[in-house]
């Protein structure tokens, strides 16, 4: 049996739920917000190139999507130059009462991290492009450690695999103190890449932390899901990694796709009664959602656990 139970309307929502020329809808972020659930998704127009757009449900099921586009990237401004070729796969963070929406930013330089804020989800404001080029995959903690932001970033490096780092900031534009906390694994399913994948949620075991890994194959890569579990008082001290992945392509819309056998996560709720409703792209090009419980998760990395740093 799968920790992660799918949803039986999956996919939540594809293309075809879109009001606007779209080719694809994956990678979102989903927050609980005003009792209802809002997802900022990523859709590759008939270009090529991403924006994000925004639905919203009363049961984190059943979204229906806004007549225009959430963010398209900047036309002015510093974020212009940095933002030619899209934006890509949000992940939002609520903290001292805003939202944070972190992004990957991509031009002729590279893929860096922008910054947004809203309140409402209808006002945004850019606010920093928070890394250099390489970067992508930036999750920032819902909370701040001895008076610090704090964030999971995953820069690319060619000598070692692409490993998950912590960061922090005192005011979410000089981020600093980074350190690598934790590894791919070799001959194991995310030998390849690892990359942080939901904002970390708050259990009473620790933080825990759904990323994504990447396999190498003959036929091209498969992208799955795993967690691990950080210390509440200080995250960059992992108490353990799962040994076993918790999601893998399976259903056809997970294996076919714009890029196929991916699953990926930028986005999930936990739930006042322990389920965790969890979002993840399908093959790029449609958006699932599944449920499991948040004890279950957080087991699995202390029953089964592997090195973080192997
Ligand atoms: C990664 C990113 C993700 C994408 C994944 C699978 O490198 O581009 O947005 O979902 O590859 O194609």
């Amino acid at each position: 049996m799968s920790i992660i139970k799918r949803h039986e309307n999956n996919p939540v929502l594809t293309k075809d739920d879109v009001p606007y020329s779209v080719a694809t809808v994956h990678n979102a972020a989903v927050v609980k917000h005003q009792n209802q659930y809002i997802m900022i998704f990523r859709s590759h127009r008939l270009n090529g190139r991403s924006i994000l757009g925004k639905a919203v449900s009363q049961d984190g099921f059943d979204f229906k999507v806004d007549p225009k586009p959430f963010m398209l990237p900047a036309e002015t401004g510093i974020f212009a130059e940095y933002e030619k070729y899209g934006i890509e796969d949000p992940r939002i963070t609520f903290i001292d009462g805003e939202y944070l929406i972190t992004y990957s930013a991509y031009s002729k330089h590279g893929v860096r991290i922008g910054l947004a804020k809203t309140r409402d989800f209808k006002k945004i404001e850019r606010f920093s492009l928070i890394t250099q080029a390489d970067y992508r995959n930036v999750v920032i903690f819902p909370e701040k450690f001895n008076g610090l932001y704090a964030r999971l970033d995953r820069p690319h490096s060619e000598i070692s695999p692409w490993s998950v780092w912590i960061t922090y900031s005192p005011d979410l534009i000089f981020w600093g103190k980074s350190k690598l906390i934790m590894k791919p694994m070799q001959y194991h399913w995310d030998e390849m890449k690892i990359g942080p994948g939901v904002p970390p949620i708050k259990t009473n075991k620790g933080w825990l932390n759904i990323y994504h890994g990447v396999f190498p194959t003959m036929d091209g890569s498969v992208y799955r899901l795993g967690v691990a579990l950080h210390d509440l008082e200080d995250p960059s001290k992992i108490i353990a990694v799962a040994d076993e992945w918790i999601l893998q392509p399976e259903e056809i819309y997970e294996i076919t796709g714009y890029v196929h056998n991916v699953v990926f996560s930028c986005g999930a709720v936990a739930e006042d009664d322990g389920t965790l409703k969890l979002y993840w792209g399908g093959a790029d090009k449609v958006m699932c959602a599944g449920t499991a419980k948040i004890n279950d998760l957080v087991e699995l990395c202390l029953s089964k656990p592997r090195e973080a740093l192997p």
